[in-house]
């Protein structure tokens, strides 16, 4: 029996659909712009965000990545939540990329406390390093796939935009946050200058992710692009694989969030006090391995034929997918009984 992949989102393969629209996919040099499969994705997310323009990037790290640089000037600094992905699992791209510097602000669920926030931001001066943008992530991938509320999002926004400040989303996951809390990614996208998100993750496309935002900016992050290597040609065969995610992924991401909710309480009763349920908002969990250690903890969990992901010393990160299905999540919870 196959393994249940818990690891990650990014672990789903390319339906058949997918791999049919790879196939048959229109295609043409995308760095000189003439690759209709890419052209038309791009302007399929763009109005569907309400955004001027999109692009399309190999990951979602080089989403972020070209937006900070677009956005930012080498000196300047760049605000980020204290454990966002940006910060811990983007290999210092923000330093060695953009030279910017990044200051870690710890927030709630992806939350920034405003005082803490507006307090933070340092104003051009002659002295000071300057504040240039503000990176925001929702779902916060750190803290359990939180949903950031459409209402501290707009404050937070707020906060930056009335100090000149630009706003970047993180939306690696903004289809989860959207599905979970019924928010159109319109009303996120309106209170911030860029986002990104994956086609690669719960979608289900093998790769690729989106960079939307106004022209201006984007034609910036073109040329970003293509300095880091990014400009891919032939790129219609993963934009059609893409499509099909996008018009095929997003109602189903509540079977992940409802699998998550079923997982966490089946996990809650197996080990008492690992885990909150209430916490689970969408497709990612965390689960506290008290006074055992991680690995040991995750290759136990292996040889019972569950895959999960050990983040620190005494923590397993947990994500539900299209490819895990509710017995897979049974199955799951029965090896967390048994090793209870
Ligand atoms: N996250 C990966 C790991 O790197 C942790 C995962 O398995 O969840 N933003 C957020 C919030 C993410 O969680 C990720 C991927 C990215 C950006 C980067 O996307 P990729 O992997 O396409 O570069």
């Amino acid at each position: 029996m196959e393994p249940v992949e818990l690891r990650s989102d990014t672990f789903t393969k390319p339906t058949p659909e997918m791999r049919r629209a790879m196939a048959e996919a229109v295609v043409g040099d995308d760095v000189w712009g003439e690759d209709p499969t890419a052209n038309a994705l791009q302007e399929q997310c763009a109005a569907l965000f309400g955004k001027e323009a999109g692009l399309f990037v190999p990951s979602g790290s080089m989403g972020n990545e070209v937006a900070i640089k677009a956005l930012t000037n080498p000196g300047e600094e760049v605000i980020v939540e204290a454990s966002a992905h940006v910060i811990e699992a983007e290999v210092g791209a923000p330093a060695t990329i953009s030279q910017v510097i990044v200051r870690a602000l710890p927030g709630r669920r992806g939350v920034f406390d405003l005082d803490e926030l507006a307090d933070a931001i340092r104003l051009p001066s002659r002295f000071f390093t300057h504040t240039s943008l503000v990176c925001l992530e929702n779902t916060h991938q750190g803290s359990g796939g939180a949903v950031v509320p459409i209402e501290a999002f707009r404050d937070m926004a707020k906060v930056a935009r009335d100090r000149g400040v630009r706003v970047h989303l993180d939306g690696a996951r903004i289809f989860n946050a959207s599905v979970a809390s019924g928010v159109h990614v319109r009303e996120y996208a309106a209170e911030v200058d860029t986002l990104s998100f994956c086609f690669s993750k719960g979608l289900g496309a093998p790769v690729g992710s989106m960079l939307l935002g106004q022209k201006e900016e984007i034609e910036r992050a073109r040329r970003v692009r293509k300095m880091l290597g990014g400009g891919m040609r032939q790129v219609g065969v993963l934009c059609a694989a893409a499509k099909v995610a996008l018009e095929t992924g997003i109602e189903r991401l509540a079977d992940d969030h409802a699998n998550a909710k079923r997982l966490a309480a089946g996990i809650a009763e197996a080990w008492p006090g690992s885990i909150d349920p209430a916490g689970v908002e969408t497709n990612i969990l965390y689960v506290y391995t008290g006074d055992q250690d991680a690995e040991v903890t995750a290759g136990a969990l292996k040889e019972k034929g569950v895959l999960v992901g050990p983040m620190g010393a005494r923590r397993l990160r947990l994500v539900t997918h299209r490819d895990v299905d509710a017995a897979a999540i049974e199955r799951a919870i029965d090896a967390f009984r048994a090793l209870g």
